[in-house]
């Protein structure tokens, strides 16, 4: 089959786009490489069944080219940032919410027959209701969070209106190899890895007694192809169902590790969400969706990637 990654020289999207060239299918890599990397995607450069489009999802006209002939789209592109889009309200909602219109428009003309759209766990807020299910009232608390519920409504709508099957998919915290540890705003578990590597301390926002539901990229990809395989439609949380503390975090990446660094605890981040955990059990049941990795097992493996 031919498929669409949008954001495939990502993070989440090059691990999709492996997952689909590894099935044999014929694979376009959709990205504007702002935060995608080109070595994220550079083993799969003598692979003939893998195209390159260097664009913006901003830009019908080349998404629509794109989308010819599609039989399905991932849709991982986006500004995935809860900070930048404070920053910059307006550049978050072009991209990631008249970009997912974009996408939907292309794939609705194109005749393709399904979206697998990335959301995020931002669309629940702060509520302290725990754990988060799906048929909870959105409380978008940032720009980002409105941005990704737009796109969830925009998927929902076009699927009832046009025909266009979709799925939204609810990242909790998604870590693994290929996140990029870089940025002032990278994953924690990737941050974490990274000093830990380099002997250098591990910084905590605030007492470190938040939670999060961890969700290792394998896991995370084989939710996507269920998605697209199955008959379903819909939104669905997509984590591990199980809370760690970011003072537990500290304490597997330096023991999985195998190094000892000190533990700085500067104040907690503006606007951070205190304690995160999913309900899985709709994708358990619909998307037959079963976490394999323990963070355990998702920390060797990210760190020995790291490395
Ligand atoms: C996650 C998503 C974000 C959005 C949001 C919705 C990631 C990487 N980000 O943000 O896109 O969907 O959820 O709520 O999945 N921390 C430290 N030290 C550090 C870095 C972070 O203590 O060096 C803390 C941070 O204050 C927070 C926790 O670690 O309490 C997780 O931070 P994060 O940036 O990895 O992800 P989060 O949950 O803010």
């Amino acid at each position: 089959m031919r498929f669409v990654v949008t954001g495939g020289a990502g993070f989440i999207g090059s691990h999709i786009v492996d997952s689909l060239a590894g099935l044999g299918n014929d694979v376009i890599i959709f990205d504007n490489f702002i935060s995608g990397r080109k070595e994220n995607i550079a083993h799969l450069k003598e692979n003939k069944k893998i195209k390159v489009i260097h664009g913006s999802i901003t830009d019908l006209a080349i998404l629509r080219a794109a989308c010819e002939s599609a039989d399905g789209i991932f849709h991982e592109a986006a500004i995935a940032s809860v900070q930048q889009s404070l920053q910059n309200p307006l550049r978050t909602h072009e991209t990631n919410a008249t970009g997912t219109l974009n996408v939907l428009l292309a794939a609705r003309d194109a005749g393709v027959k399904k979206i697998v759209s990335a959301s995020s766990a931002a669309v629940y807020g702060d509520n302290p209701i725990l754990p988060k299910h799906e048929e909870m009232i959105p409380e978008p608390l940032s720009p980002y969070a409105v941005s990704k519920i737009t796109g969830e409504y925009y998927c929902s709508v076009f699927s009832r209106l046009y025909g266009l099957k979709t799925v939204s998919l609810r990242y909790f915290n998604v870590y693994g190899p290929r996140q990029d540890p870089r940025s002032e705003y990278s994953g924690v578990i990737s941050k974490f890895i990274m000093q830990a590597i380099l002997g250098k301390p591990i910084t905590i926002y605030g007492d470190g007694e938040q939670t999060r539901d961890f969700i290792f990229i394998d896991d995370v990809v084989t939710a996507n192809i269920h998605a697209m395989e199955r008959d379903v439609q819909g939104i669905f949380n997509i984590a591990s169902g199980r809370e760690t503390s970011l003072n537990k975090l500290e304490e597997l990446v330096t023991s999985v590790s195998g190094t000892k660094v000190p533990v700085i605890y500067e104040p907690p981040r503006s606007g951070d969400i205190r304690k995160s955990l999913a309900d899985i059990s709709r994708a358990r049941k619909r998307l037959g969706f079963e976490p394999e990795y323990t963070i355990t097992k998702g920390l060797e493996h990210t760190i020995s990637a790291l490395r």
